[in-house]
């Protein structure tokens, strides 16, 4: 698969790649895999301690792919009444609240690329002018919280139909002002429940919360919701992800 050359090496002391093999191992026996299906599956050799960076990626590709499969493109995640938000909410990042990006919001413009047929930029108040969906769901994050907002924001879908997007491609990929990055499959950007969030419980996104244009869906795990977005590619090369590229299992439906 093109989407391993992109992917950095994971690097792994010797008593880890035996950990790692353990864990691997002990996951293959609870689904029923025998260590031949999956050497089938994943055309590595599971004996050998060289090979482990090469199956742990095999096994998390083909995770996704089976994801993918699984994934109801219209099924809806469960919503909350806004007596349910969670307040305070909480702000995560890979660095700390100080640093969260300082964006010039009058010149902010959100830069569009890849397959699409109109490549122009947008400013805040023609996203603003297209139609906005409002949702009350929880976020989840990998790191064991969760808590439950009220974004609102243009469905992912409208917009994509707005710029002309080759709805076949199979990702979208984000780029943001803080450097963060990631991507979606395309089944999942054109789900009724991921939007590009311009609002956060009832005004404009505040900076800690991704301002002035976040990811949200609440199908996914809390960091494929990237923040600060300040690029949108459509593409058939998997565009990976900070964490993602990390280890982090690329699809994390939820
Ligand atoms: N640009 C950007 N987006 C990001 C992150 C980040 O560090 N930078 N962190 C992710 C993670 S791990 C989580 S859990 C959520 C947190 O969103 P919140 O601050 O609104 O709770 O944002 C995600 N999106
Ligand atoms: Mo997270």
């Amino acid at each position: 698969m093109s989407d391993q050359s992109r992917r950095p090496k994971i690097i792994l002391e010797p008593d880890q790649r035996k950990q790692l093999v353990n864990i691997q191992r002990r996951m293959l026996l609870r689904s029923g895999l025998t260590l031949g299906a999956v050497s089938m599956l994943t055309g590595c050799n599971l004996q050998d301690g060289d090979e482990v960076d090469k199956v742990l990626w095999a096994m998390s590709r083909w995770n996704d792919r089976v994801q993918g499969w699984l994934f109801s493109g219209q099924k809806l995640a469960q919503t909350y009444r806004a007596d349910q938000i969670t307040t305070p909410f909480r702000f995560n990042a890979y660095y700390p609240e100080y640093n969260v990006p300082e964006i010039d919001i009058p010149n902010y413009r959100l830069e569009v690329s890849g397959l699409v047929q109109k490549k122009a930029s947008w400013t805040l108040e023609q996203l603003q002018r297209l139609p906005q969906e409002s949702q009350i769901t929880r976020l989840i994050c990998i790191e064991g919280w969760s808590a439950i907002g009220q974004w609102k924001g243009v469905p992912l879908k409208t917009f994509l139909q707005h710029v002309g997007a080759d709805l076949t491609a199979k990702y979208v990929g984000f780029k943001c002002d803080d450097r963060y990055y990631s991507g979606i499959d395309m089944a999942t950007a054109l789900h009724p429940q991921t939007i590009l969030a311009l609002d956060f419980g009832g005004k404009p996104l505040p900076p800690d919360f991704g301002y002035p244009l976040r990811l949200r869906m609440p199908t996914k795990l809390g960091f494929k919701n990237a923040k600060h977005i300040g690029a949108i590619f459509v593409t058939n090369e998997n565009p990976g992800g900070y964490w993602e590229d990390q280890g982090y299992n690329w699809y994390s439906g939820i």
